[in-house]
């Protein structure tokens, strides 16, 4: 019998008997954390304190009694606008500058200066420097990805003054952009600005900054995001749907065990090309194993399932009890959403966690850094120190819980494309004619603060129940594969429309389109699908749900599919309820400005109907008519 208290920290059956075993070893987790948090700052929960200079720190009171400013002055809107603010410039940091990687080892790569990398799809490399306005015709790939490379160093810089993939909005999208001078003209210096804006004694308007706070996610989703995905693609190819696994069982007893987590898959790559070369499998063979068993955790797994279908472990939640198992040899980490608590539970288990980045070292880990000039002598360095790390493990305390279970992954644009016979002209057609009522991009994170996976799995069942056609990336696509919702089969459990066409392509009625940078792929189709129609995104029967999101990217993200006219429900309220203006500009005030508007909704079955209503009236709006709802 699992205690009542793990089962309403997640609906993960791997998770819950994980929880058991690490409450058995006495293994502190995040979920204990928070419990030790409680009761949370309310100042910080309502977006009311600022840390911003040595006058303060400073806090305003919630009930408008004093204080009401301040030392500086700055009231309640400004407090939360320059914090909301702060968020944003920060995820639109870290998925730009993991862009930014991508975009320096493609130029290696074609300098040929790495070890390990090549130039996986030719045809995308010339389709995007088209897009740049580079000159193809003759010209051998690398001299290509040079130049395309360093065009898009520029728009990391103050040169350029623009963004090449902003050009692909509709036009409609673009002439609002620029009338609120939110188009973004670089992507540092958008994060800069934010930055220079929100420290002491400069921008005092909270409408001003929560535009600037616009702008920076623009350049996230339609900038550095955009360049993460679409570059990565180019090195390694661009995904196509296939078949994996996921769920804590993926592990194996009588493998060597290794989890790539993390986010870019530059260095998690080199260890899955490391941990298929056969002088290595050899070498696991004679430690006694009977193989290698590489699977993934977060937005780096999904990066290696949707290009290699390696499976996946699970989402952000699940790395600290993947180790307790006791059969995780290595975890190996790049950056982002890893746990500093990794190390003591990766010391209780004689598991080795490798660090690779230097810009996220922990105390307490190997490190063994990343070096694209030697990345793939690197992958297999590490591979060897989880087969070594495989000799001390110890086999009593392993337990590896249930069987996995099965998804399909890979979806990308073009992928998407080419199942619908390289146009989106079917999807339309299937729109129009009510099968499918509208797209519901449902992204994001694990939270403790929710049950895991509850939110995601919950909301995404009752949307395909309606018709819905769900798109989604990140943990919350981990989330509904382990539900068992990224199968074809699942389709049986999607309304009458929606199932006829999932069935007649043979596709899940959810489809996983990669990790949290790849939410630009969303963009790139909502962009094809409003051009074709000539509307703008904002017409579209299309909405957005983070019902379990925690980071700052994940603001970002909100940010930009707002800014990009997408009407998105979050579960976790945001810190700005501090200030009525703020909220007020989120929830009601942005519809008139970008066309979409936040929501939040902690109850997942209370979004599903937020979301079908608002798919509803845009369908009403470009007259079309509502099919009747419900069920298969
Ligand atoms: O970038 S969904 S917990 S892993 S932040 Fe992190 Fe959130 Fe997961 Fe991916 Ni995205």
């Amino acid at each position: 019998m699992i205690k009542e208290e793990f089962l309403e920290r997640t609906i993960d059956s791997t998770a819950r008997k994980s929880l058991e075993k690490a409450d058995q070893d006495r293994i502190e987790t995040v979920w204990d954390r928070l419990e030790s948090q409680e009761p949370q700052c309310g100042y910080g929960l309502l977006g009311i304190c600022c840390r911003n200079c040595a006058m303060g720190p400073c806090r305003i009171d919630p009930f408008g009694n004093n204080p009401t400013r301040g030392v500086c002055g700055a009231d309640a809107d400004t407090l939360v606008a320059r914090n909301l603010a702060r968020m944003i410039a920060a995820g639109a940091a870290a998925h730009s500058d993991h862009g930014r990687d991508i975009v320096e080892v493609l130029h290696l790569t074609a300098l040929g200066k790495t070890s390990g990398y090549q130039i996986t799809d030719e045809e995308k490399l010339k389709r995007i420097a088209g897009e740049y306005g580079i000159n193809v015709d003759g010209r051998v790939k690398e001299e290509i990805a040079k130049e395309l490379a360093e065009k898009a160093m520029d728009e990391y810089g103050m040169r350029k003054n623009t963004l090449q993939f902003a050009e692909r909005a509709p036009e409609k999208r673009k002439e609002i952009w620029k009338n609120l001078g939110i188009w973004p003209r670089s992507i540092d210096r958008e994060i800069v600005e934010i930055m220079h804006r929100t420290t002491m004694g400069v921008d005092a308007d909270f409408v001003n900054i929560l535009l600037q706070g616009l702008r920076v996610s623009l350049s996230d989703g339609w900038g550095g995001s955009m360049i993460a995905t679409e570059f990565s693609d180019i090195l390694f190819g661009t995904p196509t749907p296939k078949e994996s696994f996921v769920n804590l069982g993926v592990l194996k007893e009588d493998t060597v065990n290794i989890i790539v987590h993390g986010h870019n898959p530059l260095m998690s790559e080199m260890v899955v090309d490391a941990s298929r070369d056969a002088e290595i499998i050899k070498l696991a063979k004679q430690k006694g194993a009977t193989g290698i068993t590489l699977a993934g955790i977060c937005c780096t797994a999904n990066e290696i399932l949707m290009r290699k279908g390696i499976p996946v472990a699970g989402n952000f939640l699940i790395q600290e009890l993947a180790i307790t198992t006791g059969a995780v040899d290595a975890m190996v980490v790049d950056y982002q959403c890893i746990m500093p608590s990794l190390v003591p539970i990766a010391d209780c288990y004689q598991t080795k966690l490798i660090t690779t980045s230097p810009k996220a070292k922990i105390k307490g880990a190997t490190h063994i850094e990343f070096d694209p000039e030697r990345a793939y002598e690197i992958g297999k360095e590490i591979v060897k120190e989880a087969i070594e790390a495989y000799g001390n493990r110890n086999p009593d305390r392993v337990n590896i819980p249930n069987h996995p279970v099965k998804m399909m992954a890979g979806f990308s644009a073009e992928a998407i494309l080419g199942a619908l016979g390289g146009t989106v002209q079917p999807l339309i057609d299937a729109i129009v004619a009510g099968k499918i009522r509208g797209i519901a991009a449902i992204v994001g994170c694990n939270n403790p603060k929710i049950k895991q996976d509850y939110g995601h799995v919950t909301l995404a069942k009752r949307l395909i129940e309606n018709n819905v056609l769900v798109i989604q990336t990140g943990c919350s696509a981990i989330a509904t594969g382990k539900a068992g919702l990224l199968v074809p089969e699942a389709a049986d459990q999607a309304g009458e429309g929606l199932k006829e066409i999932a069935n007649a392509l043979g596709v899940p009625p959810i489809l996983h389109m990669g990790s949290c940078v790849d939410i630009s792929r969303i963009l790139t189709v909502a962009a094809v699908i409003a051009k074709e129609l000539n509307v703008d995104i904002s017409d579209l029967p299309v909405a957005g749900a983070a019902p379990e999101w925690m980071t700052e990217k994940a603001v970002a993200i909100g940010a930009y599919v707002v800014a990009s006219g997408i009407f998105t429900v979050l579960g976790p309220i945001p810190p700005v309820l501090g200030s009525a203006n703020v909220t007020g500009l989120l929830t009601q005030g942005l519809g008139d400005v970008v066309g979409a508007t936040f929501a939040v909704e902690p109850d997942p079955e209370k979004a599903a109907e937020l979301i079908i209503k608002h798919i509803d009236e845009k369908r009403k709006a470009l007259g079309l008519t509502t099919p009747p709802t419900g069920a298969s």
